[in-house]
C-alpha cells in the first residue's frame, strides 16, 4: 500500500488558522479505509517559524510514494514552496495536485508548477483513490485516468485526460465523514469563534461542514472548482485546456446523512456550532422544492440538536450549555420568512448574504438573480426571524459608477448596515477571468504568476477590472463610501467628467457561457456596451450620459 503524505498550505497568512481542509479531509479518511499509510502535515495550524525547514524535515521523515497537496487559488504562495521543495527532497515521489488553484487553471497551472506530476481537475473524491490504486499497482500511464492533467516525465509533455462524472447523490451519501483527527484539531479548536452573531462569538470548538456542492446561480466573479458539472474541455493550440460553463449540476447530501454527522460530532467531539461551508443554502433549497433545509431543520431538533435558549425561549448567553447553533449562506432572491423561521428554531444564529451591491443595474449585470429592493427585505425579514443577516457588498465592478456608489451608500444607511466591501476580484476560475485577462495580465507585465501570488482577500485590490474608475480612485472611493462623505464624492464626481466625455457600461449576456467562451478563447474578448442606459447620479450629471447615444 502507498505511503501517502497529504500537506494542507497556509491560508490566510496573516489570519489565524480558523478552517480544517473539509475536502482534503474527506479524501484523507477514503485513503486510510483504502488501507493506505497515511499521514498529514498541516502548515495551515502549524504555522512554523521557517516553513522550508519544517518541510524539508517531514519530507526526509519517511520514504513517500505520494505527496498530495492542493487548496484555494490564494495559497499559491505556500503551494509553491510545499512543491518546490518536495521535487527537490522527494524526486521519486509522485506528487499529486488538486483544489482550486489546480481546477480554475489546470494548463497555466501545470506549466507554471513544472514540480507536479498529476493534477486533480475537480472532484476528487473517485479520481485521488484511483490514482493511489494505480500506484500501488507500479502503473505510471495516465493516460486512461479520468479527470486528471499530467506530465509525460520523458518529454514533459501536459495532456488532459476526458473528465470523470461527479458523484451522483447516492454516492455522496457514501462518503466517510473528515478525518478530522489527522488534524491537529486543537489548534482549530482554539480559533472557534465566528463573529458573525452572539452564539458564534461564543463557539469554543466549531467543525464546518459542506451539505451541497454548487449553487444555481451564474454571478461572474464567482466559481464552483469544478465540482458542479459546469466544466467542459477545448483544444487552445497548446493542448485541450479546462472551460468553465453555466452548466449545472447542483448535488447535495441527505438531510440523514447531515444531521447523522453532525450528531456524531456532538458526540464524539463536544462540538457547540457548525459553519455551513455550502456556497448558497437557497439554492438547494429550492432546486429540492423546498423539501431539503425543512427536514435538515426538522432532523437537527429530532436528533436533540437543538440550542437550550432557543428551546426555552430566552436570548443566547453562556448558560446555553446544550445543542449547537450554526450559521450558513443564504441569497436573498431566494430566501422566504418561512423557511427562515423553521432554521431559527433549529438554531441558526446567523445567514451570510453575498448582497453585493444595491443597484439594479449592477446587479442585472452580475447574474445575481435578484434586484436591490430583494436585498433589502431579505435583511430585514432575517433579522424578523431572530437570525443575524452578515451582508457582503463588493466594489469595483465592471460597470460599477457613481449611480452605484450612492445606492450603496442610501442602503447602508437606511439598514443601518456597517461595512467594508470587497473589491471585484477575477478569481482564476470566474467569467470575468477569462472575459478579462489581457487586462489582468497588462496590470502584471504579462506575468500571470505575479498575479496568482499577489492574490489574497479581495479587501486588498490586484487587478482592476472596473471599466470607469482606476485602481487609485477605487481605493479613494471604497474610504469615502464608509465614511458616507457624499460631499467629497459629488466633488470627484464633477472632475470625473472633467476628464472623460463617456462613460462605459459593459452589458454581459446571459447566455451559455459555453458559446462565451469558445468566443473568447478565439480571441473575441470584447463584450456588447450598453450605450443606451441612462443613469442618474446623485449630482445630476444624467444629461452628460446622452452623448452616449450618437
Ligand atoms: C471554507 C472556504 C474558505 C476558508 C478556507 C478553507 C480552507 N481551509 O482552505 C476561508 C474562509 C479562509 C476562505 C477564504 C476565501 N475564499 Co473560500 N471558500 C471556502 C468554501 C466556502 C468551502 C471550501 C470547501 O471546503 N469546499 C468543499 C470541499 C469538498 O471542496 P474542496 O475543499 O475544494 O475539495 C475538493 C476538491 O477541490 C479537491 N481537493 C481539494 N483539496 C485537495 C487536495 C488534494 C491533494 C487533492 C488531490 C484534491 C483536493 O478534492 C475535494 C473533493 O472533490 C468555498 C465554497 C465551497 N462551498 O466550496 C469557498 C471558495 C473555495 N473560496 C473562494 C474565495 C474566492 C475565497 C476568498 C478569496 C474570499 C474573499 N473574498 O476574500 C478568500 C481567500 C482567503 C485567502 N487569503 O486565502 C472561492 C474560490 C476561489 C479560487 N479560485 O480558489 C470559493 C470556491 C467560493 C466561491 N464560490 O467563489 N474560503
Ligand atoms: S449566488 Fe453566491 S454562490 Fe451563487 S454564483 Fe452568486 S456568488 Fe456564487
Amino acid at each position: 500500500m502507498a505511503r501517502v503524505l497529504f500537506i494542507n498550505p497556509t491560508v490566510r497568512h496573516n489570519d489565524l488558522p480558523r478552517h480544517m481542509p473539509y475536502g482534503m479531509a474527506i479524501l484523507v479518511a477514503e485513503a486510510m479505509a483504502d488501507g493506505h499509510q497515511v499521514q498529514v502535515y498541516d502548515e495551515n495550524a502549524w504555522r512554523p517559524d521557517d516553513p522550508d525547514q519544517a518541510l524539508t524535515a517531514i519530507y526526509q521523515a519517511d520514504d513517500w510514494d505520494v505527496i498530495a497537496t492542493g487548496g484555494l487559488t490564494t495559497t499559491y504562495n505556500s503551494l509553491k514552496r510545499i512543491l518546490m521543495s518536495a521535487r527537490r527532497e522527494c524526486s521519486d515521489a509522485l506528487i499529486v495536485a488538486g483544489g482550486g488553484f489546480l481546477t480554475s487553471m489546470s494548463r497555466d497551472m501545470m506549466e507554471m508548477r513544472p514540480e507536479i506530476d498529476i493534477g486533480i481537475v475537480g472532484e476528487a473524491y473517485k479520481t485521488f483513490p484511483d490514482i493511489l490504486a494505480r500506484v500501488d499497482r507500479g502503473e505510471t500511464d495516465w493516460s486512461t485516468c479520468q479527470g486528471t492533467i499530467y506530465r509525460d516525465r520523458v518529454n514533459g509533455q501536459i495532456h488532459l485526460t476526458i473528465s470523470r462524472p461527479l458523484l451522483n447523490m447516492e454516492e455522496l451519501d457514501q462518503l466517510l465523514y473528515p478525518a478530522w483527527e489527522m488534524f491537529p484539531m486543537e489548534r482549530y479548536w482554539d480559533n472557534s469563534e465566528v463573529l458573525l452573531s452572539e452564539a458564534g462569538m461564543g463557539a469554543k470548538r466549531r467543525l464546518d461542514i459542506n451539505a451541497s456542492y454548487g449553487c444555481a446561480l451564474i454571478c461572474r466573479f464567482c466559481w464552483h472548482l469544478g465540482l458542479i458539472g459546469d466544466t467542459f474541455q477545448q483544444e487552445t493550440g497548446n493542448g485541450k485546456d479546462v472551460f468553465f460553463t453555466y452548466d449545472r449540476t447542483l448535488r447535495w447530501h441527505s438531510p440523514e446523512y447531515i444531521v447523522k454527522m453532525v450528531r456524531y460530532w456532538y458526540d464524539t467531539y463536544n462540538i457547540d456550532f457548525v459553519a455551513f461551508l455550502d456556497e448558497n443554502l437557497m439554492t438547494m433549497h429550492r432546486s429540492s422544492r423546498g423539501r431539503w433545509l425543512p427536514e435538515i431543520c426538522r432532523l437537527w431538533i429530532e436528533y436533540g440538536l437543538q440550542p437550550d435558549c432557543v428551546k426555552n425561549g430566552v436570548p443566547h448567553d453562556e448558560n446555553c450549555s446544550h445543542g449547537i447553533h450554526w450559521g450558513g449562506t443564504s441569497h436573498a432572491g431566494q430566501v422566504d420568512p418561512d423557511i427562515l423561521k423553521l432554521m431559527y428554531r433549529a438554531g441558526c444564529s446567523h445567514l451570510d448574504y453575498g448582497l453585493e451591491s444595491f443597484n439594479d443595474r449592477v446587479l442585472a449585470n452580475l447574474g445575481k438573480g435578484v434586484t436591490a429592493r430583494k436585498n433589502i427585505e431579505a435583511v430585514r425579514m432575517t433579522m424578523d426571524a431572530g437570525i443575524r443577516p452578515i451582508p457582503n457588498q463588493i466594489l469595483g465592478f465592471p460597470d460599477e459608477f457613481f449611480d452605484s456608489i450612492y445606492d450603496d451608500m442610501k442602503a447602508w444607511e437606511e439598514l443601518g448596515i456597517v461595512v467594508f466591501p470587497f473589491i471585484a476580484t477575477p478569481y482564476p476560475g470566474s467569467e470575468w477571468y477569462t472575459v478579462y485577462k489581457d487586462r489582468i495580465l497588462a496590470q502584471y507585465d504579462g506575468d500571470l504568476e505575479a498575479f496568482i501570488s499577489d492574490l489574497e482577500d479581495a479587501t486588498k485590490i490586484t487587478a482592476n477590472i472596473c471599466e470607469n474608475f482606476s485602481t487609485v480612485e477605487l481605493l479613494g472611493i471604497r474610504d469615502l463610501m464608509v465614511q458616507f462623505n457624499y460631499r467629497k464624492l459629488a466633488q470627484f464626481e464633477k472632475e470625473w467628467w472633467t476628464r472623460h466625455d463617456k462613460v462605459e457600461l459593459p452589458k454581459f449576456l446571459s447566455r451559455g457561457w459555453r458559446e462565451r467562451a469558445e468566443e473568447v478563447k478565439a480571441g473575441k474578448r470584447e463584450h456588447a456596451f450598453d450605450k443606451s442606459t441612462e443613469v442618474t447620479t446623485k449630482s445630476g450629471m444624467t444629461l452628460a450620459f446622452s452623448a452616449l447615444d450618437e
